[in-house]
């Protein structure tokens, strides 16, 4: 397989103005004809370019040039294109091409999601569907007719406003569907089935009314309030801040059981992931209903940063994905609490994000070339695409970044665009040069930023340096990398709270009544800063709400830490602080267990715990995110070497310290909020479960079985998911209940949701994280149950995925046996599915930070699966790249 590189890119030889698609839906004979209205391009000026269209695993009935069937010679068929070496400068192109949609496990292209029809095109899935020009800068006004029994399919639907339907001759039923808005074609989409809706409506700002839709299988019709409210919100939500509206007539999204993301945000018809948008409080985790809302704001928000301005190229993804990304979370942030959704965000980030950056699938924002774009649908991308609009959001200011976007929507509307292009709309509104900020968008790696200080009593100043660099990556050596344009957000923090600041040279801001607050502008490798009138030595709160992606370094006494904890004006630097101070303690611990020393767990953490159980003005969420110890996924991200059994020992440890220290206050805390009162998502009630569940698993580490009892009670009497799930977890990981216990727990808990496969799924990633031994064995017949199904890639990704991301001392068994595992599940998958293969290869990416014995055994499973003859591209790509 080759790699593509944007520097070669070249627009596109051919338009396409008009597409019109006609589906007789079989499955494993659908018909797909198809009739393009093409010309060549007059910025190409490539006048005897031959055309060349995409097509892959189609089966080609006949073709024709303006009404003229082309002979077997006037063309050449390859697996990947259909080529026409002689054209004139404008046809229309006529195909009539076979697909099999059953036997599609790709899920890529046209496929059956168990009794309905579905496609999923971005990024390169419509060449599944028929010959065409698959490029996302190849934009077309599509209409779509879909004929299919209607006793089998009473509904049919496509991108756009519905214009006819009724009966065909064949004696099937039609929809044929339009929409007008030029789209490229990874936003088509088509959906046959027997499907019930719910529908709402929304009046948009200037007095449209639209019609909402969300279609599931009956069994569901349940579960779709919250993504109503949900999409509501958001369309309002946008219309507000960034005074975007919806512009079709109707809107719809539609529940599928077997999808390889989240969700996709085809024009008009948002195909969605079941557990993206199915919530009610009996089969739906707080977790689960957070995600619906943010999957359907998301997708929602893409219909302008994504679908009226799309991208060029692939290359570009970031431009719409860490827009939208940015987006949503400034939404979930606006619905629910900010400081929290930005502790969640940056978990992510720091967790996982940075350990891809550090890894050897590392890329920039804007990947320099790809062997299979799937792969690039990355964190990376995602996450710190959108940290990096964040960060222009924060250098600009609110109503700058605003006039930006204004700008580059009214401009780039209806076109496919690059990330030059929204960098130049935020550049002309604000007049800031943002020509440095861009390396974030090319240069790969987390850079680390150094601050070290001193303070002059005498003259009241505050001197702060801030050093930059960034690691080697696969596209760069550290030492060719230019230094990034880094904004710092930091205050001061002295004895009785946060400082005035006085930056030297800057004089103060009479706009502003936070004088406590600055961003700083670190540009250079290095940096000094004066602050003056500082009347005492000063703690440097450094990086509030994490104001750039960075591995900031500052060596803080741990009595530092528990005064930002207790005392920062930003929550996200107090619950910062308290992780720090956490991994401080859980490494003495590691110390320890490596040199079999007595372990020791720092008093300032219990007494930092405590303080915080006590105190009750303090946000109940904010003590739940303070309580969880750091995850064994972060300390292994921040771990030169991981030692996967000291981080699990260490945590443990710490756990089971903590509980037995202080289980009168979470006692208390435990039974303060098990109130019962009547089910809400809102932020405080959400928040309260949160607290209630990581106080009880705390409780469950103290060995009595009166805490045993309080889970099994829980279990029993719980009227919501969040509740139920929780007491199910802390049961199967409890070392006090005996293996009939957890046995029965986990039976009942089948046999009651057996039902719904959403719960079941929830079902089974607890059990594939559960760390006690034998994790592997249990996965093995976890995959043999009923409930498990290899095609789906939700079961894959809660038995396979949970175990071994999730189950890091059961995977990383000195043995190997995981590793070889999960080798074998990958080479099954490589020929269902590539994309759900690729991704599952993850963990062993990684091997470079583990011990010489389990490096060995990682690149072992690697080599074999690279052995494999038949290796998908998305397979290929990750295994032979971190072999590398
Ligand atoms: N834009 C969507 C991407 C997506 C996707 C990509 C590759 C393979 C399958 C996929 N399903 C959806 C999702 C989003 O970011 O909104
Ligand atoms: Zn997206």
């Amino acid at each position: 397989p080759k790699s593509i590189y944007l520097k070669d890119y070249k627009r596109p030889d051919f338009l396409i103005e008009k597409t019109e698609l006609h589906f007789t839906l079989d499955p494993s004979e659908t018909l797909v004809q198809s009739r393009l209205e093409i010309r060549r391009n007059p910025e190409a000026n490539t006048p005897a370019a031959s055309l060349v269209l995409h097509g892959q695993e189609l089966e080609l009935i006949s073709l024709s040039i303006d009404g003229h069937a082309l002979s077997s010679a006037g063309y050449d068929v390859g697996p990947e294109a259909l080529t026409i070496s002689t054209v004139p400068d404008e046809f229309v192109f006529e195909a009539v091409v076979k697909i099999n949609p059953e036997g599609n496990t790709s899920l890529e292209g046209l496929y059956k999601s168990r009794t309905m029809y579905c496609t999923q095109c971005e990024a390169e899935g419509f060449r599944k569907i028929t010959y065409y020009l698959d490029r996302p800068d190849v934009m077309s006004e599509f209409l779509t007719t879909i004929e299919a029994s209607e006793s089998d399919f009473p509904v049919l639907l496509s991108n756009g406003n519905l214009i006819a339907s009724g009966e065909a001759d064949s004696g099937k039923h039609f929809a044929t569907w339009h929409d007008p808005f030029k789209k490229p074609a990874y936003l088509f989409a088509l959906v046959a089935g027997t499907l019930d809706y719910v529908e709402d409506t929304f009046t948009t700002q200037s007095g449209r009314d639209i019609t909402l839709r969300i279609f599931v299988e009956s069994k569901d019709i349940d579960k779709c309030d919250h993504a109503m409210r949900s999409l509501k919100n958001a369309m309002r939500w946008d219309e507000e801040v960034y005074g975007l509206e919806y512009d079709l007539d109707i809107f719809m999204i539609v529940a599928v059981d077997d999808f390889n993301m989240g969700a996709m945000e085809n024009k008009g018809l948002n195909i969605f992931n079941t557990s993206c948008v199915l919530a009610k409080p009996e089969t739906t985790t707080d977790a689960g209903f957070q995600r619906v809302e943010s999957v359907v704001a998301h997708e929602y928000f893409h219909n302008w940063s994504g679908n009226r301005v799309t991208c060029r190229d692939w290359f570009q993804l970031s431009l719409k994905e860490g827009f939208t990304v940015f987006r949503d979370s400034q939404f979930s942030a606006d619905m629910n609490s900010q400081t929290v959704k930005r502790v969640e965000d940056v978990s992510v980030l720091r967790t996982l994000q940075f350990a891809e950056d550090g890894g050897p699938m590392a890329h920039p924002v804007r990947p320099p070339s790809f062997i299979e774009i799937s792969n690039f649908y990355t964190l990376t991308v995602y996450e710190k695409g959108s940290e990096v609009v964040g960060m222009i959001h924060t250098l600009l200011g609110a109503e700058n970044f605003r006039t930006g976007s204004d700008l580059y929507f009214s401009r780039h509307d209806g076109e496919a665009a690059t990330i030059e292009d929204f960098v130049a709309a935020m550049e002309e509104a604000s007049g800031r040069d943002l020509a440095q900020f861009t390396r974030w968008y090319s240069q790969a790696g987390t850079p680390r930023v150094v601050a070290s200080d001193t303070y002059n009593e005498d003259s009241g100043t505050y001197t702060l340096t801030l050093a930059q660099s960034c690691p080697t990556t696969p596209e760069a050596k550290a030492e060719e990398k230019l230094p990034f344009h880094i904004p710092i957000a930091m205050g001061l923090l002295g004895d009785a709270g946060n400082l005035p600041i006085q930056l030297q040279g800057q004089p103060a801001d009479p706009d502003t009544d936070d004088n406590t607050n600055i961003v700083l502008e670190l540009t250079e490798p290095e940096q000094t800063f004066v602050f003056e009138g500082v009347t005492e030595k000063p703690t440097p709160v450094l990086l509030r709400g994490f104001s750039a992606p960075v591995k900031l370094h500052y060596d803080y006494s741990r009595e530092q830490l528990t005064a930002i904890m207790s005392r920062d004006s930003d929550g996200f630097s107090r619950w910062d602080a308290c992780q720090k101070l956490a991994v401080a303690v859980l490494e003495d611990v590691m110390q320890a267990y490596r040199g079999d020393q007595a372990y020791r767990v720092d008093p300032l953490l219990v007494a930092a715990y405590r303080a915080i159980l006590i105190d009750t003005s303090l946000d109940k969420a904010m003590v739940a995110l303070m309580l969880q110890l750091p995850t064994e996924a972060y300390l292994s991200e921040i771990a030169t070497e991981i030692d996967v059994e000291a981080i699990h020992f260490a945590r443990q440890y710490v756990r089971k310290h903590l509980a037995a220290a202080l289980s009168a206050q979470l006692e208390a805390v435990y039974q303060a909020s098990n109130e019962v009162v009547p089910f809400s998502v809102s932020a405080s009630a959400i928040a309260s479960r949160s607290l209630k569940n990581t106080v009880l698993s705390y409780l469950i580490c103290t060995d009595t079985d009166e805490n045993l009892q309080l889970a099994q009670q829980q279990l029993a009497n719980a009227t919501n998911m969040t509740d139920e799930l929780s007491g199910l977890t802390a049961i199967i990981n409890s070392e006090l209940a005996t293996d009939a216990q957890r046995k029965t727990a986990l039976d009942e808990f089948y046999q009651r949701w057996s039902a719904e496969a959403l719960v079941v799924n929830q079902w089974l990633v607890a059990q594939a994280n559960v760390a006690r031994e034998g994790g592997l064995e249990r996965v093995m017949d976890l995959i043999q149950h009923e409930a498990f199904d290899i095609k789906n890639p939700n079961k894959v990704r809660s038995v396979i995925g949970a175990f071994c991301s999730g189950n890091p001392v059961n995977f990383h068994r000195q043995d190997g046996a995981g590793y070889e595992f999960l080798a074998d599940q990958i080479l099954v998958l490589n020929k269902l599915n590539p994309q759900i293969a690729s991704r599952l290869l993850t963990p062993l990416t990684k091997w470079r930070k583990y011990d010489k014995g389990r490096q060995t055994l990682m690149c072992n499973a690697l080599q074999r699966v690279l052995a494999e003859p038949a290796l998908s591209k998305d397979v290929y790509e990750v295994v032979s790249k971190s072999l590398k």
